[in-house]
């Protein structure tokens, strides 16, 4: 089966997390992903986080599937030679150094356009232009300055930052989706271009619900799906809104049988309008069909608190597994709180490819994240993580170079 993006090939100046889980992405789409590492150093994230001495860590691993390694000196002249004849023989650069550090090597936009003027250049940087541009930026600091963490966690309790790599992994997404609709416009265009994705944007982006919310607290004074209604206080900003839901239907995380032990035995509860009925039935609160205060969505608001006590009552008495069934057979929309562990041995995201056992040379067998994006006419392969300049020589052949060169080249330490 040929894969979408065939042909392609990405000049991948990307570390850590963010980039790499881009380039990560476009390889999984059939991309040619040269990743290009300091010479005897590597990405950052292969000794970081190590589980096992002197292998890569699962760190690296997880992000870096599907690629070929160089390593190369960039900013030595050979280095530079070097460099200059992959811009020219590849359609995308991807880097996310810290802000100025491709132009500092000596590589702008416009001596890269000079070299290849098809060339798309794509960036991601904590910031867009603006104060903070020169920044660097790590996942929980984007987090903090894209709206995330004040609006996650208690009313009263320190803001949150998630679990979920919104900063990185997010915006990884916005850049991967970016490169290929610049690869597209490219076929009209037969021009390069650049793509920038800040990582503050993309958490913002997904943060968008809540400047929302911020907008209706300014007209409104209130939000009367958050749990400071009715009792609570509003100020001005937008507050933690604990576990409620983000949208129009009200929800939020109850108790299931063994919760005193298992930090992982709740579920999450949509009251959804459309259902209301069976929540009533299934809960064994049918009284509710009848009284006035429960009749629509808009009384039932001020009650959250006591519906939901009521749905826990119900709940606690199964585990969460079994509250899921039940609701399930009646469309209720809800879901068990489950754990890596859980996700780890879940049959059906081993079938879809969702989660992948890798051989690795030095490591062994480990599982990863596949790609979560199916295509019926792409699928997916993971491969292992390069070692740190497995494909040195093999794509320094492809560039031309001869044996002697690359001799010279390792000599002088340039590669
Ligand atoms: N050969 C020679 N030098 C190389 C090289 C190579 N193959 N690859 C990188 N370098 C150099 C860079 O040119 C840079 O040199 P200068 O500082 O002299 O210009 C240097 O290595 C370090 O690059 P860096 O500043 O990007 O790395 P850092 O570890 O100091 O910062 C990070 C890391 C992530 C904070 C920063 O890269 C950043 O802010 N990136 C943008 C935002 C981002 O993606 N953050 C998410 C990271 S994942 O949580």
């Amino acid at each position: 089966m040929s894969k979408a993006l065939d042909g392609i090939q990405i000049l991948d100046f990307t570390h850590v997390q963010s980039g790499p889980t881009c380039t990560q992405l476009l390889a999984w789409l059939g991309a040619d992903v040269i990743k290009v590492e300091k010479a005897g150093a590597g990405d950052i994230t292969r000794e970081q986080l190590r589980d096992i001495p002197d292998v890569d860590s699962l760190y690296f691993t997880m992000l870096n599937h599907n690629k070929r390694s160089i390593t190369l000196d960039t900013k030595s002249a050979s280095g530079q030679a070097v460099l200059e004849k992959l811009i020219k023989r590849c359609d995308v650069l991807v880097e996310n150094f810290a802000p100025g550090a491709l132009d500092r090597m000596g590589f702008t936009w416009e001596r890269i356009q000079a070299l290849n003027p098809t060339m798309i250049v794509a960036s991601i940087k904590g910031f867009g232009p603006g104060p903070y541009e020169d920044c660097k930026v790590y996942e929980n600091v984007a987090q903090c300055v894209g709206g995330s963490a004040s609006t996650t966690g208690f009313e009263g309790g320190l803001p949150l930052v998630t679990a979920a790599q919104i900063g990185d992994s997010g915006t990884g997404l916005n850049l991967a989706l970016g490169i290929v609709a610049a690869l597209y416009q490219r076929t009209t265009t037969g021009r390069g271009q650049k793509v920038m994705a800040a990582m503050q944007d993309g958490v913002l982006n997904l943060c968008r619900t809540k400047l929302r919310d911020q907008q209706r607290l300014a007209r409104d004074g209130f939000m009367k799906e958050y749990p400071q209604y009715p009792a609570g206080h509003f100020g001005s900003a937008v507050p933690r809104a604990g576990n409620a839901s983000g949208g129009g239907q009200p929800g939020t995380i109850v108790k299931c049988k063994g919760w005193e032990t298992d930090p992982n035995a709740y579920l999450y509860f949509v009251a959804q309008a459309q259902v209301w009925g069976a929540i009533c039935q299934v809960i064994g609160k049918a009284e509710w069909l009848t009284d006035p205060n429960f009749a629509t969505p808009a009384t039932r608001l001020p009650r959250l608190t006591e519906i939901f006590s009521a749905v826990e009552e119900w709940t606690k008495r199964m585990t969460k597994f079994e509250a899921m069934r039940l609701l399930s057979a009646h469309d209720i929309p809800c879901g068990p709180i489950l754990s890596m562990e859980e996700l780890m041995a879940e049959p059906s995201l081993r079938a879809t490819g969702t989660v992948v056992e890798v051989d690795h040379p030095t490591r062994g067998t480990y599982l990863t994240v596949g790609n979560p994006i199916k295509m019926s006419d792409s699928s997916t392969e993971v491969t292992r993580s390069p070692l740190l300049g497995e494909h040195t020589a093999e794509i320094l052949a492809e560039l031309g170079f001869t044996p002697s060169e690359v001799a010279a080249l390792r000599a002088e330490k340039a590669v």
